[in-house]
């Protein structure tokens, strides 16, 4: 308390004046219910089913319950593992896009009590959601509306069922702080056994308007995930939104004000019209501990370190978006011991780097306060209550505040956030220190939000400066704070060693492309991810199907075949479709495996097709189908043995 005793002082000078008048919101404001969903900033993501056993990525609905069969499923080990990491939640994927329910639904047979797990005789989604209570997490649950089993996808008769799934888990677990729906869509699948393709559209097939008021009947505080809908010539949005990219990150400057046809929009761009039918839809950025949403044994060496799981976390909450982190269990029903070490390291990492508040103990001098008024002052930007804010005058948007430290600090982190219950208005802010006795600009940024977090390079100073450079309307900066990121240790998992890159060069010494249907196919396997084979090189598209054939040198035994896509995040010519066979003499082939790379748009990392094993010297690769134009474009093809 004593270490306050300087900006009361200060705010007992202003506080004489009358009580000024409130500001008024700018723009859109979020609900109480996204406030609370700000509030949480990290979670986890858990991705289990079928293909967990059948190393996919995207079941195609016709899998066997039999083959789910976790040896040691522990809600509790999973729910630990989120915690340790700092996360303040757990969303469960209750099904996946093939369709298979983890709980006993009513609304199809394809669910749990199919599987030979404690002999069908049991609710995953009832042990996860106890599990995260026991642990002090929130708990929320990703039900796919794309479901590749179901007979009825595509008419009427699944939107019941879907509904219906919604009803069930929404009503029966307890609180759910959000329901979250995959935007993946259509397309072939099993469909009961009718193995066709099936269109729908995304923005009216699900019947979105149904299920936000079966959420708000079932829980008035859940965020709805995307689910957007159109109505009377309005667009109704879910709660949050996707941050845009499988890879953690959002754009930067990322804004929480989306309208309807335009990209997320900075107050300035809100026009008159705008204003009333913009909403506030934060977004939610996501990606995976691995470089897959599903576990599989070969990334196991993949993990993703803590250090790098700080850069997602600052480029994503960092940016006022909140981070949704994927920690699949294994075939045993557990996170794997290298993910266990890797989000626990990171864990304690975020725990040292907030856990002490440097700035604490600063008087701070603004250069307006609003009315004079103390409860609009400058103190409230180091109290506990991370909204409560320094607001200037109407006609002040380029206020400034100094902070002058009880004695000097080293830091290299800042923590601002705006009050976003009055929108989001900030659009420039600097932040300076004294450096040998001048202000020097340690950092600057294009917005605050609800939380904005600055790596700077590490300072030492007894005064610091926050300036206001832009903003829409007065601003109301709520929470500064400095804080010392410890460097981070060489993080060594647990188990096993990453392959290097150098063996799979030498894996491919000896082959050689024996023909190819279009150009130059050695670019596929060359070991090199960014060079590849094209057929559309000089503007004139060479259409598909395409292949290449290659020989190994030797007759060897093959288990399956990896395929790395275009790595330059360009969709055009990207396969998804194949044909893989293989021959021992070069005249005889046989088809070893024949399907569809999935979730390649949103996450194009290596595939790896597994078929039975057989002897080859020679494989062909036919690129049957790609996500945009119609030509092929292969970064590598392996094979494994
Ligand atoms: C994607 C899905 O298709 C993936 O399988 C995963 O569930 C991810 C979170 O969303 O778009």
């Amino acid at each position: 308390m004593n270490m306050r005793i300087p900006s009361l002082v200060l705010a007992s000078i202003v506080s004489s004046a009358p009580a000024a008048t409130p500001p008024k919101a700018f723009g859109p404001v979020p609900t109480e219910r996204q406030m609370r969903w700000h509030e949480l900033e990290f979670y986890a993501f858990v991705h289990f089913t079928v293909n967990t056993f059948t190393d996919r990525e995207w079941g195609f609905g016709d899998e066997n319950p039999v083959i789910f069969n976790p040896t040691a499923f522990d809600a509790d080990q999973i729910a630990a593992a989120a915690k340790a990491g700092g996360m303040r939640g757990l969303i469960f994927v209750a099904k996946h896009h093939d369709g298979l329910c983890l709980w006993p639904t009513k609304s199809t047979p394809h669910n749990i009590t199919k599987t030979p797990y404690k002999n069908g005789k049991v609710d995953m989604v009832k042990e996860m959601a106890e599990a995260c209570e026991k642990a002090g997490i929130k708990f929320g649950v990703y039900v796919s509306p794309w479901d590749r089993n179901h007979a009825e996808y595509g008419s009427p008769g699944y939107v019941t069922a879907f509904h219906q799934q919604i009803d069930e888990v929404t009503a029966n677990y307890g609180p759910i702080f959000e329901m979250w729906f995959d935007g993946a869509q259509g397309g072939d699948g099993y469909y009961g056994g009718k193995r066709d393709s099936r269109t729908i559209n995304y923005n009216t097939y699900y019947g979105w308007k149904e299920v936000h008021a079966i959420i708000r009947k079932n829980q008035p505080d859940c965020a709805i995930w995307s689910g957007q809908y159109e109505e009377g010539g309005r667009s109704y949005y879910g709660d949050c939104r996707w941050g845009g990219s499988e890879a953690g990150d959002v754009k930067d400057p990322c804004w929480p004000v989306v309208a309807p046809g335009k990209e997320p929009m900075a107050p300035s761009e809100l026009t008159q019209g705008e204003l009333t039918e913009a909403a506030w839809c934060p977004a939610e950025g996501d990606t995976s501990i691995r470089p897959a949403w599903f576990w599989h044994e070969k990334d196991n060496s993949k993990v993703k370190s803590p250090e790098k799981l700080m850069d997602v976390y600052l480029s994503c909450v960092g940016r006022g978006a909140n981070l949704i982190l994927n920690l699949p269990p294994d075939r045993r029903g557990h996170i794997h011991e290298n993910d266990v070490s890797s989000i626990a390291e990171f864990g304690k990492h975020l725990q040292a780097t907030f856990a002490t508040r440097l700035e604490q103990g600063a008087t701070c001098a603004a250069s307006n306060t609003r009315g004079n008024d103390a409860s609009y002052g400058p103190a409230n930007l180091l109290d506990a209550d991370q909204w409560s804010a320094w607001i200037t005058d109407d006609d002040v948007l380029t206020p400034e505040v100094t902070f002058t430290l009880p004695e000097a600090k080293t830091f290299n982190l800042i923590r601002l956030r705006e009050d976003i219950r009055l929108g989001q208005r900030i659009e420039g802010v600097a932040v300076d220190a004294i450096v040998d006795g001048t202000w020097t600009e340690l950092a600057t940024a294009s917005n605050v939000g609800a939380i904005r977090l600055l790596r700077v390079p590490q300072t030492t100073a007894t005064q610091v400066r926050v300036r206001i450079t832009k903003s829409a309307a007065c601003p109301a900066l709520s929470d500064f704070g400095l804080f010392l990121e410890p460097k981070f240790e060489t993080w060594i998992p647990p188990i096993g060693t990453a392959p290097k890159v150098a063996d799979a060069v030498k894996a491919k010494a000896g082959w050689k492309v024996v023909s190819a249907s279009f150009g130059d196919a050695n670019a596929a396997v060359d070991g090199n991810p960014a060079t590849f084979w094209n057929t559309h090189p000089d503007g004139k598209e060479h259409t598909l199907p395409q292949e290449f054939v290659v020989d190994m040198g030797s007759e060897k035994t093959l288990k399956g075949f990896t395929y790395l896509p275009r790595q330059d995040k360009i969709m055009h010519g990207m396969v998804d479709q194949y044909t893989f066979q293989i021959s021992v003499d070069g005249n005889t082939w046989i088809t070893a495996a024949e399907g569809e790379f999935g979730n390649l748009r949103a996450n194009p990392i290596e595939q790896s097709i597994s078929f039975a094993p057989a002897k080859a010297r020679y494989f062909k690769f036919i690129a049957r189908h790609c996500l945009e134009m119609n030509h092929a474009i292969v970064a590598e093809i392996g094979v494994i043995e």
